[in-house]
């Protein structure tokens, strides 16, 4: 367990107790500090009241405390701070979220920080698992889960692999990362940031303090990024190495006719092609194995060593997770997407998709995904969203209205079946929140899959048992 130092005997408090909170108050703990706990649902406060100390954060006298560890969903600035932080500011008290502590408690360890708006997770995920395979020593966490302080003990020679959300970055105030990845930068979060220029900022933060041996690693598609790649190269000390999918770079790697071309240290060389990587669909993930690719070189791994890597990356759950193939109907789990820009990218990886789609529906629900409705064979809808849906979709692609998801599947699968189109895939990507039907898009995700189960169950029975 990780044990985090310099507050052995010291008060501190802990703001949220879900997974960031609890994983910290153990830490803290561990290094002998004395925490008290608080979290606003009486819910949450129940279930933990067995292992922490809570205390109403409005009961505590701030001038004793040495420092606030806060959740990274809990509001410091906009829309407005918590109350708990408010206090603990004007006490002077230091706020510390725990990517910070994690570093603290591990300084010889190594530190590979991904953000980005898009494609985090992933890559993330995708470079734990090229290290991992070459036999380096990993520990991987962050915003995708596991927490920080939840992970293992590294000491020298081992490397944190941590996705890293604009709010958990904000509460970084001395780690520097010795390979930081940009992704890519759209609106997100603006409530928490304020504005674009907030957001940006945070995001920013990742390549703060890195000195001479690090690497920032840019995805430099979109505008911002682009300008931040460029401030790093005239200001920064850490060497920028550019990453697109649509020119190419000096210096770095890219992707061009549907190969990643490396160009860090010479002349391009084309290296990998991309369908040899089938856990990576789409051209969105073309730019994360890109990513993955530059930062595992420039973690010293050999160029055979990084494609291995990639091409036997197994995937994220709910994220264009192949659960099966039947028939030659492939049967894709893409639950994680809870908006139409999620959505959009999955359905432009496959040309006959057989779509379930519905859910809690965002603002503007569907209507940006009408390019690709010409590659819907039928949609089936599900949840709240299914009026909004049906009329966006009407007259130009077919739909049924099935009610929950069992009954989405199984309209799909029959439809499928009967229609015996190559490349047909059966696709959960829903465009919604799942909040309607399913406590979170995991729990969706995984009822997909138990369903794809019945019908493979279904399929070795044969029809006449059916
Ligand atoms: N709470 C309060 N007061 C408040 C708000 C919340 O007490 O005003 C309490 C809630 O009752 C709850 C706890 O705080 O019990 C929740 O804290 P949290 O939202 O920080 O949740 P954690 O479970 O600690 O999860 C966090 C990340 N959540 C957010 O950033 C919102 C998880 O990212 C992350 O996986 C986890 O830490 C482990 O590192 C999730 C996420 O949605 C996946 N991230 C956002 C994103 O990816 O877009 C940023």
């Amino acid at each position: 367990m990780i044990a985090v130092p310099g507050f052995a005997g010291r008060r501190v408090v802990v703001l949220g107790l879900a997974r960031s909170g609890l994983a910290a108050t153990k830490a803290l703990a561990a290094g002998g500090a004395e925490v008290l706990g608080w979290d606003d649902s009486a819910k949450t406060r129940d279930v933990v009241a067995g292992e922490v100390a809570l205390r109403d954060p409005t009961q505590i006298e701030w001038r004793d405390v040495a420092a606030l560890m806060l959740s990274p969903g809990i509001p410091h600035s906009f829309p407005q701070p918590h109350p708990a932080v408010a206090a603990a500011r004007a006490a002077g008290v230091e706020i510390v979220g725990d990517i910070e502590l994690l570093a603290r408690a591990q300084p010889a360890a190594r530190y590979i920080g991904i953000t980005g708006t898009n494609g985090k997770s992933t890559t993330t995920a995708l470079i734990g698992h090229v290290l991992a395979s070459a036999g380096r020593t990993v520990e991987v966490g962050g915003n995708l889960g596991p927490p920080a302080l939840g992970l293992a003990p590294l000491g020298d020679g081992g490397s944190y692999v941590v996705e890293l959300s604009s709010f958990q970055l904000e509460l970084v105030t001395t780690l520097s990362f010795d390979i930081a990845v940009l992704l890519n930068i759209t609106p997100d979060h603006l409530d928490r940031h304020g504005d674009m220029a907030g957001y940006i900022a945070a995001k920013k933060r990742i390549f703060a303090r890195q000195g001479g041996g690090a690497t920032a690693v840019v995805g430099i598609d979109d505008a911002i990024c682009r300008d931040i790649a460029a401030a790093l190269r005239r200001h920064g000390a850490a060497r920028v190495v550019p990453v697109s999918v649509a020119h190419r770079v000096a210096a770095g790697v890219y992707i061009e006719g549907g190969r990643l071309i490396d160009a860090l240290d010479g002349a391009p060389e084309a290296v990998m092609e991309l369908a040899d990587a089938p856990r990576l669909p789409g051209l969105h993930n073309a730019q994360n194995a890109a990513a993955a690719y530059a930062v595992v070189r420039r973690a010293g791994l050999s160029r055979g060593q990084a494609l291995a890597g990639i091409r036997t990356f197994p995937g994220l759950a709910h994220r264009q997770e192949l659960v099966d193939t039947i028939d030659g109907i492939r049967y894709i789990n893409d639950s994680k997407a809870t908006n139409a820009d999620a959505t959009e990218k999955a359905l432009a990886c496959y040309e006959a998709i057989y779509w379930i789609a519905g859910g809690l529906a965002k603002t503007g629900g569907i209507t940006s995904l009408a390019p690709y409705f010409t590659r819907l064979r039928h949609t089936f809808l599900i949840g709240n969203a299914a009026g909004e849906f049906a009329a966006t979709l009407d007259g130009k692609v077919p739909y049924t209205r099935c009610g929950d998801l069992a009954a989405a599947l199984e309209a799909a699968a029959a439809a499928a079946r009967a229609e015996q189109v190559n490349g047909a895939v059966v696709l959960l990507s829903p465009a919604c929140a799942s909040y309607d039907q399913f406590p979170n898009f995991e729990v969706r995700g995984d009822a997909f899959r138990r369903l794809v189960g019945g019908l493979r169950g279904a399929h070795r029975a044969g029809p006449a048992t059916r």
